[in-house]
């Protein structure tokens, strides 16, 4: 029996929105669900089914030109969370992609360098990933101290960056350094010398996904690399809301594998002679869950609205960030409760979505910044910097 549709979500998708939401559903499932957990146990990044995303239109999914495919920020919220049902690492993967390579570039870049880098980007033949966190940096992004200076015809950076999606396997960094002062976007390509990524192998959480740590030596890129109209913190932050974005509609994808996972189970596990999922306490659980899942969505849709009217307020990406992630982050838990022991086991996908959101909790702003976001903007009185 399927979930029923109570808030009647479907009519307000196109048929066409609804063609691709399965056409990509049948993609995670069949390619993406069956092997995640051994990828996950193996730390193991697909990048041929990461790629393969390509032929759903996913990358740069919004952008207009250079081969983009121009959709809705409702058709990329959507896919999105299909994405996400798989796992978080694949959409972060995506979403780094689309919202912190791809958009930058669209964004800020010269006409020769979306030329070069965009129609490949969208194909998924190149990689792009984004660089602005630092070891001592991350909630405080203006006071990064990896620095790009002058010298003839280039540029010299040095310093050290962390948490980068796919650094080790991108063939472009967005990295943001200070220039004279300022914070200013500039483009790395693979390969450069004093460019060094290398993988962060020790992670709990998001394992079907690259991260890593960038240092950089005396790297020497040629002037005409720099995004020239990236300049101050507000063009890395532009970035940022739209990589939010990508998660608050990403996490309802995770919150929902984890949901159907635990009804399933729930109808067929047999305690005290009967199924558990005719308990009181589990359906308040179930009733719970599902309100907030249909909440959330209800979130993003209108987010999706407002994006696409370029309407949408930073602190009105912050809430649904924070909320849907916290949304999907108890569902995990109640569904992995609903599970018992065997919950814990790689039978089941739930813990790998735990894990995985504990990240998602963290990155992209944490849960306080978004906190403090709204703080702000709903007493007018800052509370941090
Ligand atoms: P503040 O003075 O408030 O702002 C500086 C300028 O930026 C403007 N601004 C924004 N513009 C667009 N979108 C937003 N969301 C914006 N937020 C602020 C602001 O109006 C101002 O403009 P202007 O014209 O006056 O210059 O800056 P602050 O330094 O006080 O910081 C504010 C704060 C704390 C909210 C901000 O720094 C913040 O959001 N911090 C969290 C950083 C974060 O999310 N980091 C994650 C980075 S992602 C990453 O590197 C690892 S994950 C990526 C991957 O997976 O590879």
């Amino acid at each position: 029996m399927s979930i029923p549709d109570l808030y009647q979500l479907s009519d307000l998708f196109s048929t066409d929105q609804i063609a691709r939401r399965s056409r990509l559903r049948w993609f995670i499932d069949d390619q993406v669900l069956h092997h995640a957990n051994r990828w996950f146990q193996e730390g193991h990044f697909p990048l041929e089914q990461a790629q393969a995303l390509a032929d759903y239109n996913v990358f740069g999914a919004t952008l207009k030109g250079y081969d983009c495919p121009g959709m809705s920020y409702i058709d990329y919220g959507l896919m999105m969370q299909e994405i996400e049902r798989g796992d978080s690492g694949l959409r972060s993967f995506a979403s780094v992609q689309s919202a912190l390579a791809m958009y930058p570039i669209h964004a800020f870049g010269s006409e020769e360098q979306k030329e070069k880098w965009l129609p490949k980007m969208a194909k998924g033949e190149l990689i792009g990933c984004f660089s602005l966190t630092e070891p001592d940096h991350g909630s405080d992004p203006g006071g990064l101290t990896t620095v790009a200076v002058e010298d003839g015809d280039s540029f010299i950076i040095n310093g050290k960056k962390r948490w980068c999606t796919s650094a080790t396997i991108a063939d472009v960094c967005i990295l943001f350094a200070k220039l004279n002062d300022r914070i200013q976007g500039f483009l790395i390509e693979k390969g450069t010398p004093g460019f060094n990524p290398v993988e962060i192998t020790n992670k709990f959480s998001l394992r079907i996904s690259v991260s890593a740590e960038i240092s950089l030596e005396d790297c020497r890129i040629p002037k005409a690399n720099i995004l020239t109209d990236a300049k101050g913190l507000k063009s890395a932050l532009s970035c940022l809301n739209q990589a939010r974005y990508s998660i608050a509609w990403g996490v309802i994808g995770a919150a929902f594998d984890c949901f159907e996972e635990a009804l399933k189970y729930a109808k067929q596990r047999i305690q005290f002679e009967k199924p558990i999922a005719s308990f009181q306490l589990v359906q308040k659980q179930f009733a719970d869950m599902w309100t907030e899942i249909v909440s959330a969505q209800l979130l993003a849709l209108r987010l999706g609205e407002l994006m696409d009217e370029g309407k949408a307020d930073p602190a009105a990406i912050s809430m649904a960030k924070r909320n849907n992630v916290r949304m999907a982050m108890e569902v995990a838990r109640q569904c992995r409760d609903i599970l018992g022991a065997v919950g814990i086991l790689d039978d089941y996908h739930v813990m790998r979505h735990l894990t995985n959101l504990e990240s998602v909790f963290t990155y992209e702003g944490t849960d306080h910044i978004h906190t403090l976001i709204l703080g702000e903007k709903l007493t007018g009185l800052r509370a941090f910097g």
